[in-house]
């Protein structure tokens, strides 16, 4: 519905795009990609490889909107009759990552696919294989951009920002004490998303809005709900705990749900429609944003098989094919934008199922 609208319009105004240039691609490996190797000139018509090995590394294995992600990465190499492989930590701890990544090294997959815990922590062995030529497509979180070739980003990172703060705002009455309950403290896309936050909060139309504290679950259930039952603890005027987390917005919401905050205190953030179905039912939220994790995974498998294939190396303006999603153009450093976050509410929760 709306997102195949939007995607389809995208897809149209990429087209005329082209339409407009006289049809050429353009590509300019010269001009800083996503990476430190992007020195390789790439071939738009190349033909796409077969049997590509893509290997899939969420933050963790035990998390639903993990599972999302990397199917829709599976559906996509099944597409594109790719080898798709899935392994990954069960906690977002900032070094949990490294030891998969080498053993990727070694087991010679074509391409890593990471959602990284520490935009740091995970270079040098991500640099280490792509020294051994394998392609690196952070999703979700990013990698320090010197140590990936392309990052699939959610939505704009300004854009995600700015809706967290229209919505505790519209939550607060346009006034009041709000708190942010995070994931990991290192988690790069959290922790950009809240620099958007405080940016946004500075403004003179959110001076009344004051922020109490940013608190961390890790993205594990039981932490979360400890941190949302803590924050009221020590600020019992809150108004909103705005949650930039699948993990923590649905611990948060379940603690409120279970508590005399009920009415009073106001959850808001990132949250997948089934987590957070029965919260909106009961009006313990009024509304969450998001964007279909999905569709992340199945661009990313696109543009890792892409890179495979040497149609892009992560150049800015380098154009690729994501299947049913469309056209998608490679942006400033490497970055590729899925699409707008969607919102929602009690009016249209019921037309989405993930
Ligand atoms: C959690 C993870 C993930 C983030 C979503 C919104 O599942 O932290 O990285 O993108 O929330």
């Amino acid at each position: 519905m709306t997102r195949r609208l939007l995607a389809g319009a995208v897809s149209a105004a990429l087209v005329l795009t082209l339409a407009a240039c006289g049809g050429t691609t353009k590509n300019d490996s010269s001009s800083s990609g996503g990476g430190n190797q992007s020195t390789a000139q790439a071939d738009p018509n190349a033909a796409t490889k077969t049997g590509v090995k893509m290997a899939f590394l969420p933050k963790q294995l035990n998390n639903p909107y993990s599972d999302i992600e990397v199917g829709g990465g599976q559906t996509a190499l099944g597409e594109l009759k790719g080898e798709y492989k899935l392994v990954g930590p069960n906690d977002a701890s900032a070094s949990s990552q490294v030891s998969y990544i080498n053993t990727l090294i070694q087991q010679q997959q074509d391409v890593i696919g990471i959602a990284a815990n520490d935009p740091n922590a995970v270079c040098p062995s991500l640099n280490q294989a792509r020294t051994a030529g394998i392609k690196v497509v952070a999703f979700d979180s990013d990698a320090a951009k010197d140590c990936r070739d392309v990052f699939i980003n959610q939505a704009t990172t300004q854009s995600i920002g700015e809706q967290l703060v229209k919505s505790a705002a519209s939550l607060a009455g346009g006034s009041g004490e709000i708190a942010i309950l995070s994931a990991t403290p290192n988690a790069t896309n959290q922790n950009a998303w809240i620099d958007v936050v405080k940016q946004e909060l500075a403004k003179p139309e959110y001076a009344n809005l004051k922020l109490d504290k940013i608190a961390y679950g890790n993205d594990d259930d039981q932490k979360s709900f400890q941190e949302a039952q803590g924050l009221l603890q020590s600020f019992p005027n809150l108004k909103v705990i705005v949650s930039p987390t699948t993990v923590g917005i649905a611990a948060a919401a379940r603690y409120i749900d279970s508590s005399n905050y009920k009415g009073k205190v106001a959850v808001t953030g990132l949250g997948t429609p089934n987590q957070m179905r029965q919260y909106i039912k009961d009006g313990t939220v009024k509304e969450f944003a998001l964007w279909n994790p999905a569709d992340i995974g199945y661009l990313a498998a696109y543009a890792g098989v892409a890179l495979a294939s040497g149609q892009i190396t992560g150049a800015e303006g380098q154009k690729f094919k994501a299947g049913k999603l469309g056209d998608y153009t490679v942006g400033a450093n490497g970055e590729i934008v899925l699409g707008p976050p969607t919102v929602f509410t009690a009016q249209n929760i019921d037309q989405f199922n993930f």
